[in-house]
């Protein structure tokens, strides 16, 4: 009797110290298990006899189920703690205010190209767009860029692989956005041709770019704008005008000075830099590097088929990442594809 009812004791104790469902497991096995201590009472029955095996039965029966109690018991306690657990794990609290849907806004250079299309629209020319995977004709030999030239290297220049994993012939990520003009040439050309005279061309070309350079101040996807006028009597002198003018509009100042270097691309002859200068603010009176510009070389023309001898334009070309930068007295470069929402929610 004794025995059994510190069997019984032993067992409760058992079971409220098993921490899960597991533990219990284990813990029932011991007492009602096949080499339980509850089974080993039952088979020393079959050495008592019938009058004392009767009577002992019927203990060992009763404290096998208080044993089985307390083991129910414990299994819906345990069961119930971890409802508890999990409730409160995955607990919603309804009260709380919503997020909201956040707004969004324009990265600073979509701005700046927003802004840049929206000024040469307003003196008449048109916003053209093309491939970023390009040819090498419109990217390099239209342009009058030598087969030996270092920019046509793969050192500078990204070109595709073709299936077998090797350089496909001739395509490659557009190194410039002059490639958009040719092709701009290109259709106007096939558009008035048989004319007498074909309409002006005044275009620019905002977009992508790639080039095989990383660092502080390079990044291996820039943006371009280049701009292009062609006719029968467009001069420097226009070039000029159009790019003090653009400048002052763009940074908001009519006291901007500006100057052009000479300089030289293979697609423009002459060619210069056009550096400007702040007249008042925080860099008052310093020279800037803005662009590069230049007349249209007669090959570049003759490329795209138009005739040299009659038609003559200017083209230019800037980096409307360094124009934000100078517009916004940004620093570092790399802020701009860093994705960080501290910096971009400034200009949202
Ligand atoms: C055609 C013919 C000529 C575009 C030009 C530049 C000079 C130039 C750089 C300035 C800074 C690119 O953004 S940047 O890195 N560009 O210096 N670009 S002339 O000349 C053209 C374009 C198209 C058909």
């Amino acid at each position: 009797m004794e025995n059994l009812d510190q069997m019984v004791a032993q067992a409760q104790t058992d079971f409220a110290a098993a921490a899960d469902a597991a533990a219990l497991e284990q813990a029932k096995a011991r007492y009602l298990g096949k080499s339980g201590s509850v089974t080993a009472e039952l088979k020393s029955l079959g050495k008592l006899d019938p009058d004392a095996r009767r009577e002992a039965g019927a203990r060992i029966n009763q404290a096998k189920g208080r044993i089985e109690q307390a083991l129910e018991a414990r299994r819906s306690a345990l069961k119930e703690a971890q409802l508890a657990t999990q409730l409160a794990a995955e607990a919603l609290d309804v009260t709380l205010p919503a997020r909201g849907a956040g707004q969004g806004g324009l990265h600073p250079v979509s701005r700046t190209l927003e802004r840049i299309e929206a000024l040469f629209r307003s003196i008449g020319f048109e916003v053209a767009d093309g491939p970023e995977i390009e040819a090498d004709f419109q990217n390099f030999t239209a342009l009058n860029t030598p087969e030996d030239h270092p920019a046509r290297s793969m050192h500078d220049t990204f070109y595709l692989q073709d299936e077998s994993g090797g350089v496909a012939p001739g395509v490659l990520l557009r190194t410039h956005t002059s490639p958009i003009q040719v092709r701009y040439m290109q259709a106007h050309v096939a558009l008035h041709a048989g004319a007498e005279t074909m309409p002006e061309i005044r275009v620019i070309a905002p977009g992508r770019v790639y080039r095989v350079d990383s660092d502080a101040t390079h990044s291996p996807m820039f943006h371009q704008v280049e701009g292009l006028w062609v006719g029968q009597n467009v001069s420097f002198a226009d070039l000029k005008g159009v790019i003090a003018d653009f400048l002052r509009r763009f940074f908001e100042s009519d006291d901007l000075q500006v100057r052009f270097r000479p300089s030289f691309f293979p697609f423009t002859e002459p060619s210069a830099e056009i550096d400007m200068a702040f007249m008042s603010g925080a860099l008052k009176g310093r020279w800037l590097e803005i662009a590069g510009c230049g007349m249209v070389h007669p090959n570049v023309l003759r490329q795209v088929g138009i005739d040299a001898e009659k038609y003559l334009g200017f083209a230019f070309g800037m980096g409307p990442d360094r124009l934000t930068m100078l517009r916004y007295g940004i620093n570092d470069l790399r802020l701009f594809y860093d994705g960080d929402l501290r910096f971009l929610r400034q200009f949202a």
